[in-house]
């Protein structure tokens, strides 16, 4: 494979020609008008626009995607994540084009896309499930019976939801018949799939997913884990590898566990196999995302592996190099999502002009953006200015790291999720590693932060009010030091 044409942006379109160019592919960028001085467009050896910014007229544009890449000779075509990275039709065209699509075939995106399907696949092979029904649910008179014998709350999922999309709390038994019509509306509506099923709600549960790699040959291998239980309205904020609940013979059970569900659709390439874990021990299958997740750089740090140079090896036909047994944790990674949000303000979109934007170095530190200084933040795509992932020896050497880097991170131009990170991090429970799904719910008031915000603004109007007195002090200097002086001032405090 010589040329890979990467159907993404952002930072996932930087990480990913990195690699490339580390292995010697060269690199066909695509973008849209919103894109044009995007780092990712001048990384590559090659670009295209592809239309106006929304992602409809550009980055979802598969076939003329492919038509790029058969005219400039592209081998491989990388999704990336979100986008179209986990349509099976995509796949299924990049290949009928002679390119090799890099990430699983389409059968397997397809199963593991309808969560039916997948817990159907999942049950047949003794993979542990949350208790509820594993068909398609219409019949109230069933539901309610179902329900009640598994016990509220309950919770209804639609079949072709998954991340947390299509899913709805029911509390007690007179709520049932209003939010299965509601549920089965609503996905037919989201998903053109009205498929709805019923599981037992877990209400404190760990959110732990296992990355996996299959190769073409029948050799699949577990990473290890990523504890991604701290999420707001299921947007991952902060993930960390490995997760400190995980004895190793739970590691080795659920590693298996996810092993075998990637055998059980002849996957192939990097994968992700979510699971739910409860009191800290019973864990339960939930659902496989069939692409390179956002937060697979902290399996990255601690197994060693660069994971993409790993997915091209494989769509290349190439046999697992790595054996289960080569590998072990190594340290400890965490991830903070940098999202050009205002977490004082119910996380609303903050976006603006990155005015300043200096990131953090050193020791331990990667930073993976697709930002510099003076860009303005599209309003069209995802938030996430970029990811701040550290590493350390061990947990409390990634966290001090991470607080470290969070501090020299400059971003001025719009609210980000920085001092939420900081919250998080030197939180208690986060330190302590007590907490589950409900850290932000439990945990998170935004006064913290304002509060913090209030003492920096008090800090500002003192030092201000002292530059201004100073200057008076000083009557006899001339008119032009002092405008000089007062600039100075106005520009540090701004
Ligand atoms: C659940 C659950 C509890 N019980 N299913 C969310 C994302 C998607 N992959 C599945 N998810 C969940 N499914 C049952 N039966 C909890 C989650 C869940 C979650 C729920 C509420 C708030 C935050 C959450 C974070 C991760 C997972």
């Amino acid at each position: 494979m010589k040329k890979i044409l990467v159907a993404n942006r952002g930072e996932i379109a930087m990480r990913v020609m990195r690699t490339c160019r580390e292995m010697g592919i060269k690199t066909v960028a695509v973008y849209s008008e919103a894109d044009r001085n995007a780092p990712h467009v001048r990384y590559a050896d090659e670009a295209v626009c592809l239309g106006p910014p929304a992602s409809n007229q550009s980055y979802l544009l598969g076939e003329k995607i492919i038509a790029v890449a058969k005219e400039l000779g592209v081998e491989g075509i990388h999704p990336g994540y979100g986008f179209l990275s986990e349509n099976a039709t995509f796949a299924k065209q990049v290949t009928d084009a002679g390119i090799t699509f890099i990430g699983p075939k389409p059968h397997a995106i397809e199963m593991m896309g309808s969560k039916l399907a997948a817990k159907e696949a999942a049950k047949a092979n003794d993979i542990p499930l949350v208790p509820g029904t594993e068909e398609a649910i219409e019949d109230p008179e069933l539901a309610k019976k179902i329900a009640l014998e598994i016990g509220f709350p309950i919770l209804i999922k639609a079949s072709a939801g998954g991340g947390g999309k299509g899913m709805r709390v029911v509390e007690k038994v007179e709520e049932l018949d209003e939010q299965m019509e509601r549920a089965i509306s609503e996905a037919q509506s989201a998903f053109g799939d009205g498929s709805v099923f019923i599981e037992k709600y877990v209400t404190s549960p760990r959110h732990i997913e296992i990355q996996v790699l299959a190769d073409t040959h029948g050799n699949v291998i577990h990473l290890f884990e990523r504890e991604c239980s701290i999420q707001r309205r299921h947007q991952k904020v902060v993930e960390e590898a490995p997760s400190i609940v995980l004895t190793p013979e739970l590691r080795d059970a659920m590693g298996a566990c996810a092993v075998r569900v990637a055998q059980l659709c002849d996957y192939v390439g990097a994968g992700t196999v979510e699971f739910l874990l409860e009191n800290n021990k019973t864990f339960y299958f939930l659902e496989m995302n069939t692409r390179l997740q956002v937060e697979h750089p902290v399996t990255e740090l601690i197994s060693g592996v660069d994971l993409v140079k790993q997915q091209i090896l494989i769509a290349r036909g190439e046999k697992l190099s790595i054996q289960q047994e080569d590998l072990s944790i190594q340290g400890h990674a965490l991830e903070l999502r940098v999202y050009a949000e205002d977490p004082v303000n119910n996380f609303l979109p903050s976006i603006g002009n990155l005015s300043t934007y200096k990131i953090p170095k050193g020791t331990g530190v990667r930073v993976d953006d697709g930002f510099e200084e003076g860009m303005d933040i599209p309003i069209y795509y995802d938030p996430m200015i970029s990811k701040l992932i550290t590493y350390g020896k061990d947990r409390q050497e990634a966290i001090q790291r991470m607080l470290r880097a969070i501090e020299e991170y400059h971003i001025d131009g719009c609210e980000t999720t920085l001092p939420f990170g900081t919250y998080v991090l030197q939180h208690d429970a986060f330190v302590s590693g007590n907490f589950d799904t409900n850290f932000v719910k439990k945990h998170f008031d935004p006064n913290a932060l304002v509060q913090e915000d209030d003492k920096e603004a008090e800090l500002a109007a003192k030092l201000a009010a002292y530059l201004m007195n100073s200057n008076k002090q000083q009557s006899t200097a001339t008119t032009t030091q002092n405008t000089q002086k007062s600039k100075w001032a106005a520009r540090k405090w701004s």
